[in-house]
Order: C-alpha cells, then sequence, then structure tokens
C-alpha cells in the first residue's frame, strides 16, 4: 500500500488545491473512536468527520442496511420510480423534530442544498424576499449559502458577486457582547430588522441554535425563544439549521430542545446517515407543501443506500441512546476543559452543550483573539494521535466532536492528549 507521504504528492499534483485537509495522513480504516491512517498511525478522532459520524464509522447496523440496499438497488431516483425507506425515513423526521405539529420532510443531498432548499420554501410560502442571518453564521459553500455565511477567508473571497435579499444582523455572543441577556440581544437583532428590511419582507429568519463553524457560540438564555415569539408575531418563516447540532451531538436530538423552541422548519444533514450524503428539510405542512408538485427535487435527492443507512443511524441512537452518550462525554470532556482554563490564562472560555464544547483561546489578559496559539496547539494535538479542529470567526476556536460511541478509554487518551499540547 501507498504511504501517506507517497499519497500526499500524488493528491498535489491531482486534487485542486482549493480543498484543503485538516491533517496530511491519508486514512485506511475508521471506527469506534480511531483513525488509522495507511502507515498503520493511529488518532482518537475528536473530529468525527465534522460532525458526521455520530454512530461511529461502519457502525454495525449502517454497514448491514447499506449492503443490503446495494444488493437491491442502487438508485432509481425518488422524482421517477419512488421507494419506502425515502417515505420511512420522512416520517421519522417528522416525529423526532421538535414540535408536536403537522409536519412534511423532503431530502437532498447537502447541508447546503437543505438550506438552499428551506429558503426557496420560505420564500414560495411567504411571498416574501428577504432572509435574515446572523454574525458569525455559516451554512454552506453554494452561491445562495455564501451569501448567508459571515466569514470571508475562505469560505467568500473573490467567489461573489452573491445572492441578493440576504441582510445580516448581531448574534448573541456573550463573551463578546458584554454578556448581554437572551431577550437583550435578541431586541438589538430584531429592532436591526424592523429599522433595515421591514418585517413584512423578511420570509425567513435562518439560525443555528449553537454557531458551528463560527465557534460554537452558545446565544445567551432566552434569545432564541425571544426570535422564536417575533418571528410568530411577523409571519416570518423561524429556520433552525440543526445541520451540525442535530442527532443527538448536544444531548438531544436537536439542540433547539434545549430551551423548548419549535422551529417551523429545521435543516438536518451530517449526523442523519452514519456518513453517507443525505440532508433533508422537515417542518410545518402547510410550508412544506405550499410549494407546487416538482418544485423541489434533485436526482440523487434522498437516495436509496443514504436512506437505508439514516434509518439505520437512527435505529443506533435510539437502542445505544446516543444523547445519553453525548451528555455523558460532555460532563467528562468538560471537566478537564475547565481544568485546563482554570490553569492556562490563553483559555477565555469553555463552551458548547453535550458533546459538542470548544475553548475559545485569547491573548491572557484581553479578548484579542490568538489564532496562531490555537493553530498551534492543534497541530500539537495531531502530532500526538489526537484529531481536532479549530472553528470560529477569528479562528481562535478549539472544537471537540467525538463519535458519540467512543470508549471511556479512547475519550479520556484523547483529553489526556489535549492536556498536554496545553503545555
Ligand atoms: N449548516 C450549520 O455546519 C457544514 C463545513 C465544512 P454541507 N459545516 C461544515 C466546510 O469547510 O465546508 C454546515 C453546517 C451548518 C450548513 C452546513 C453545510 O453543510 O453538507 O457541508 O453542505
Amino acid at each position: 500500500m501507498a504511504t501517506s507521504e507517497e499519497l500526499h504528492k500524488r493528491r498535489v499534483g491531482a486534487v485542486a488545491r482549493g480543498v484543503g485537509s485538516t491533517i496530511a495522513a491519508y486514512v485506511d480504516r475508521a471506527g469506534g473512536g480511531t483513525i488509522t491512517d495507511v502507515d498503520g498511525r493511529e488518532w482518537i478522532d475528536f473530529a468525527a468527520g465534522i460532525a458526521v459520524t455520530t454512530v461511529g464509522n461502519s457502525a454495525p447496523r449502517v454497514v448491514e442496511a447499506v449492503r443490503a440496499q446495494v444488493e437491491r438497488f442502487t438508485h432509481t431516483c425518488f422524482m421517477v420510480a419512488p421507494y419506502e425507506s425515502y417515505v420511512a425515513v420522512c416520517e421519522q423526521l417528522n416525529a423526532l423534530t421538535p414540535g408536536g405539529f403537522e409536519k412534511r420532510s423532503a431530502l437532498f443531498n447537502s447541508g447546503a442544498e437543505a438550506v438552499e432548499n428551506a429558503v426557496k420554501i420560505a420564500r414560495h410560502a411567504t411571498g416574501r424576499p428577504a432572509v435574515v442571518v446572523f454574525d458569525h453564521a455559516y451554512h454552506g459553500r453554494t452561491n445562495l449559502t455564501m451569501a448567508l455565511t459571515a466569514k470571508n477567508m475562505p469560505y467568500k473571497h473573490r467567489f461573489g458577486p452573491f445572492a441578493g435579499e440576504v441582510y445580516r444582523v448581531p448574534m448573541s455572543y456573550p463573551l463578546r457582547d458584554g454578556g448581554l441577556d437572551g431577550a437583550t440581544a435578541a431586541a438589538r437583532s430584531i429592532e436591526m430588522i424592523e429599522k433595515q428590511v421591514g418585517a413584512e419582507n423578511v420570509a425567513a429568519l435562518l439560525i443555528e441554535p449553537i454557531q458551528g463553524e463560527g465557534g460554537f457560540v452558545v446565544p445567551a438564555e432566552g434569545f432564541l425563544p425571544a426570535l422564536r415569539e417575533w418571528a410568530t408575531a411577523a409571519g416570518v418563516v423561524f429556520v433552525a439549521d440543526e445541520i451540525q447540532t442535530g442527532f443527538c451531538r448536544t444531548g438531544d436530538w436537536f439542540a433547539c430542545a434545549h430551551e423548548g423552541v419549535e422551529p417551523d422548519l429545521v435543516t438536518l444533514a451530517k449526523g442523519i446517515a452514519g456518513g453517507l450524503p443525505l440532508a433533508a428539510v422537515t417542518g410545518r405542512a402547510e410550508l412544506m407543501d405550499a410549494v407546487h408538485v416538482g418544485g423541489l427535487g434533485g436526482t440523487y435527492g434522498g437516495n436509496p443506500i443514504a436512506c437505508a443507512a439514516a434509518l439505520a443511524a437512527m435505529e443506533t441512537m435510539r437502542e445505544l441512546d446516543l444523547a445519553a452518550a453525548a451528555r455523558r462525554i460532555g460532563a467528562v470532556m468538560g471537566a478537564r476543559l475547565r481544568a485546563i482554563a482554570d490553569r492556562d490564562p490563553r483559555v477565555a472560555e469553555v463552551r458548547g452543550r453535550g458533546a459538542m464544547l470548544a475553548v475559545e483561546i485569547v491573548v491572557p489578559g484581553t479578548l484579542t483573539p490568538d489564532p496562531a496559539a490555537t493553530a498551534a496547539i492543534s497541530a500539537a494535538c495531531h502530532a500526538a494521535g489526537l484529531l481536532t479542529l479549530t472553528c470560529g470567526t477569528y479562528g481562535n476556536v478549539l472544537r471537540f466532536l467525538p463519535p458519540l460511541v467512543i470508549s471511556d478509554d479512547e475519550l479520556a487518551r484523547g483529553l489526556d492528549i489535549l492536556d498536554a499540547a496545553f503545555g
């Protein structure tokens, strides 16, 4: 087998430079809480492919379901010749997502595609043009979702012009907004919407209940409920982007549940299908069904192999109670992170929920972001056998997203490496 070094040389000559990778090691196999490269080096996995392999890599039920489906048929296109698993995935999403009301779902391939479709549905149902998003938001890399995403580098730089009718308002970011309470932070954002856009022009308010790429920003208690209440009164479709937070990651099926917020539409992807590409929009039947027949779709959306994987992944989450696992991981990891923060003045804050935790790194004694120190700590983790990711508008957040099936021993070893990387 070729070595990681050899493969990296080939990659440079074959793969477009614009596609980056966190590590230069090439994967041979992965499962449980580890990834092994072609040279036999092992990493403890605190990335889960960016919150995707929640049930673990090659989770037994997923493997079995995919194998059985591949043998039956690989693709017919649901828009041409439909099949049961697509319907079954939609039924489960309708039942699992927050809100006791009648729901419908539609399936797509990627998170960005789900977000695009949520905007299509909200615009169609309301007849209004504007979409409101937040500082630090991340919603994807397609043209519309680049416009919805806040950060220029690397996502938007020189890729414009971007889609119009997108308006950005402040996020609740307790560390960086002077600790505004949720209601006050929401009032500030709402005033900006009303003054600069006009509520009657707004089709959708789109928000990540905990921001992912933007830095694991957890809004102050009360922020999401206040926005939800305003959206209801203003006839604005409240869209929760649960692409990174969904499917047990934060210790509940969905992060909105933490404050009892019921979105009109939810976008879903990542953890939904154990690593196979699948995404969804789920929401109020009257909004979803407002769109004319044929108005939503795509060749591969709800591919039968991905649907089989999703049914198996959701069954795994239920049977292993992975929401409880996320809370357990969060308790163990949170304690270790707070101990690091107590001794290391570069850690300005430990935040997140469940198995979606992060530390924000600053110049000691200030709130000045320190992306160089963040990158150095992350690189030290990689060198010592722990796969970590960074994020944040300022690149100064180290985030941790282990698979929820990680063993106690792997978690402890990973945290030991992390602890040592802080020196
Ligand atoms: N919405 C909240 O987190 C994807 C992107 C990594 P896709 N986040 C990881 C990168 O650098 O491309 C994401 C997300 C939220 C939407 C998306 C987009 O999902 O499946 O990557 O299109």
